[in-house]
C-alpha cells in the first residue's frame, strides 16, 4: 500500500515541475568533429538533435586552454589568473582556487541567504518528549547542485556539490567515459532528487496540516555532467588507445559498455583540420578520436534521455561545451584560434525562436556563470579577491539569455589568459580577439613554448618530432622550431588568416589596431585583477595605487 502511494505520488511529480533547472555538459577536449559543425564524417546523431532545439554559437571561446583553469573558469565566471587556478590541479601540479572564490555552486546552493528566499526553502518542525519541544530548523539550499563526471578543480570549499559522482570518489573512466554507468547516475540524480521533494511535501503535511500552503516542494536544481570523453588516453591507460577508443568496446579484456554501439572511421575518411599534420598517424590518431566521439554522442544522447524521461525537458536549460582545444598540436594549451575556439550549444525551453540558428556573436566560457546566474535570477555578490583586494570582484563575461531571442550586435571581443598547463609548463599568454583580429602577448617569449606529458607521448606528436628530427616533410603549417620559438605580439586578421600563420604585429598599417587592441587587454586584465598585468618589461606594484614600474631590461 505504502510502496503504491509512493508511486502514485512520483507519477504526480513528473511533467508537473514547475522550476527552472540547468543542466551544463561539458566534454573534455572535445573539438569540432561532429554534424553539428559541418562536418560530414562523424555521425553525432544525437549532438544534431540538440542542435536543433539550441542556438549554435560558431565563434565561442574558452579562456583558457587547459583543464583545470577552463573548468574554474566556467564554474565562477573569473579567468584563471582572477581566481587562482593557474594551472592542472591534479597530482604534483596542485593548483587551487582562491578559497573566497565564490564559485558558481557555492552560490546556487547558499542562493536562499543571497535571495533573501530563505522563508521558501526553510522549514520548522517540531518533536515533543516528555519535557518541552524541540525545534529543529532544516535548511536546503534553494538550488540543487550535482556533478557527475571530471570535477579536476578545488579546494572543495569552494566547488562543493550536493551529489558528486567524479574522479575523488570514483574511477574517472567509470564516472566519464561509461556511458551507462553516467545514464544511471543522472537517473538516481532525479530520483534522489524527487524522492526529497516527495519527503518534504511529507514532512510539511505531517507539521503543519495547512495543505495550501504546499505548492511546489521540489527544488530547481543544477546538475554538471563533466565527460572525459574525448581526452586522449595514451598518457594514462595506454592499454585503451590513444582516446581509450577501446575503453567498454566489447573485445577481449576492454569490458563492455552495454548502451555503447561504438562507430568506427578510416584513416583515409577523417577530415583533418588544417592545423593538424596531414599524415598516416595523425590520421590514425583522428580516426581514433572520432570513436571517441561517438561515445561521447551517444552519451550525451542517454543523458537527455534520462531528462526527458524525469520530466524536466522543458523546464531545463541545456549548454553543451568543452573545455579547451584538442590535443593536437597548436591546439589544447596554446591561445590560437585552434586552442580556444570550442563547440557551444545552448538549448532553452523558454526560447525556441532561434531554435536550429547559429549565432555568429563571440561568446566566451566565461559567459557561463553569468548566463545561469541570469536563468536563476540570482545576483553576484559583492566581495574581493587577492587581484584586487580594494576593488569588488565583478563579473567580465555576460549572460547568453538575450541572444537566445535576438542576435546580439554588441559581442565582438573575447579575452584570453594562459598561465600554466603542468606545474613546470610556465608560459604566459594574454590575448584579445576583437572582430577579425587576434592579438595574443607571449610575456616569456624567450622561452622555448612547453609541451605537456599527455600531448608528448601521442602518436601525432611522435610522429612530428620523429619527422624533423630526420628532416623528412612533416605535412604541417609550421616547423617546430616556429611553434617554440613565438614573437612577443602576435597579431592575425583570422578572415583572410584563419591559419593565423602571417604575424602582422609589425605591420605599420595596423598600428593603429594593434595599439587599440592592447589597451582593450590591458584594460581587461586590470580589471580582472591579473598579477601579470605589468608583465614582462615592468613590475606590477600593488600596495596603494597599483601602478608598473619599468624595470629597463630592454624587452
Ligand atoms: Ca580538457
Amino acid at each position: 500500500m505504502l510502496i503504491k502511494l509512493f508511486i502514485l505520488s512520483l507519477a504526480c511529480y513528473i511533467g508537473e515541475s514547475k522550476n527552472r533547472n540547468v543542466l551544463l555538459i561539458i566534454a573534455d577536449d572535445a573539438g569540432f568533429e561532429t554534424e553539428v559543425y559541418n562536418n560530414s564524417v562523424v555521425h553525432t546523431p544525437n549532438l544534431r538533435a540538440l542542435a536543433q532545439r539550441s542556438l549554435v554559437f560558431s565563434n565561442a571561446f574558452t579562456s583558457v586552454s587547459s583543464c583545470s583553469p577552463s573548468r574554474s573558469a566556467i564554474l565562477t565566471g573569473l579567468p584563471q589568473h582572477q581566481n587562482g587556478m593557474y594551472g592542472l590541479h591534479q597530482g604534483v601540479h596542485h593548483f587551487n582556487s582562491f578559497d573566497g572564490v565564490q564559485s558558481l555552486p557555492l552560490l546556487l546552493g547558499e542562493a536562499n541567504i543571497h535571495t533573501g528566499k530563505s522563508q521558501s526553502d526553510l522549514f520548522i518542525f517540531e518533536l515533543s518528549n516528555t519535557h518541552k519541544n524541540y525545534f529543529y530548523v532544516i535548511f536546503f539550499s534553494l538550488i540543487a547542485t550535482g556533478i557527475i563526471g571530471k570535477k579536476h578543480v578545488g579546494p572543495g570549499s569552494v566547488y562543493p556539490f550536493d551529489y558528486a559522482y567524479t574522479e575523488e570518489n570514483n574511477s574517472v573512466l567509470q564516472v566519464g567515459r561509461n556511458i551507462t554507468r553516467i545514464k544511471l547516475l543522472v537517473r538516481k540524480f532525479f530520483k534522489t532528487h524527487k524522492d526529497e521533494a516527495f519527503e518534504r511535501r511529507q514532512k510539511k503535511e505531517e507539521n503543519k496540516g495547512d495543505r495550501d500552503s504546499i505548492k511546489d516542494e521540489e527544488r530547481p536544481f543544477f546538475l554538471y555532467v563533466a565527460f572525459h570523453d574525448t581526452h586522449r588516453c595514451g598518457h594514462s591507460q595506454p592499454q585503451y588507445g590513444a582516446f581509450c577508443e577501446k575503453f567498454g568496446n566489447g573485445e577481449m579484456g576492454m569490458g563492455r559498455i552495454p548502451d555503447w554501439t561504438p562507430e568506427y572511421y578510416k584513416p583515409e575518411q577523417v577530415k583533418v583540420p588544417p592545423f593538424v599534420p596531414d599524415t598516416p598517424t595523425a590520421r590514425a590518431d583522428l580516426a581514433a578520436q572520432y570513436t571517441t566521439v561517438s561515445r561521447l554522442d551517444q552519451g550525451i544522447g542517454l543523458v537527455l534521455q534520462e531528462l526527458r524521461d524525469a520530466g524536466y525537458e522543458n523546464d531545463t536549460l541545456v549548454i553543451y561545451s568543452s573545455d579547451n582545444g584538442i590535443p593536437f598540436p597548436n591546439g589544447r594549451t596554446n591561445l590560437y584560434h585552434s586552442g580556444i575556439a570550442e563547440p557551444m550549444l545552448v538549448s532553452s525551453p523558454e526560447n525556441r525562436e532561434r531554435w536550429g540558428d547559429t549565432s555568429q556573436a563571440f561568446v566566451s566560457l566565461l559567459d557561463i556563470t553569468p548566463t545561469i546566474l541570469d536563468w536563476f535570477s540570482i545576483p553576484y555578490p559583492s566581495y574581493s579577491l587577492p587581484g584586487s583586494p580594494t576593488d569588488p570582484v565583478h563579473l567580465t563575461g555576460r549572460s547568453l539569455l538575450p541572444a537566445l531571442v535576438k542576435e546580439p550586435s554588441s559581442r565582438h571581443t573575447v579575452y584570453g589568459s594562459q598561465s600554466l598547463h603542468e606545474v613546470t609548463m610556465y608560459y604566459p599568454i594574454r590575448s584579445v580577439h576583437q572582430g577579425a583580429y587576434h592579438l595574443l602577448h607571449n610575456l616569456h617569449y624567450r622561452m622555448p613554448f612547453p609541451i605537456d606529458q599527455d600531448l608528448y607521448v601521442s602518436p601525432t606528436f611522435q610522429d612530428l618530432l620523429n619527422r624533423t628530427r630526420l628532416s623528412q616533410p612533416t605535412h604541417w603549417f609550421k616547423s617546430l622550431q616556429q611553434y617554440y620559438y613565438r614573437e612577443r605580439w602576435e597579431l592575425y586578421d583570422t578572415r583572410s588568416d584563419p591559419l593565423e600563420t602571417r604575424n602582422l604585429a609589425s605591420d605599420p598599417s595596423l598600428s593603429a589596431v594593434l595599439e587599440s587592441l592592447r589597451q582593450s587587454l590591458q584594460k581587461w586584465q586590470w580589471e580582472t585583477g591579473d598579477p601579470w598585468v605589468c608583465g614582462p618589461d615592468y613590475v606590477l606594484e600593488a600596495k596603494l595605487e597599483p601602478h608598473c614600474r619599468p624595470l629597463y631590461n630592454g624587452l
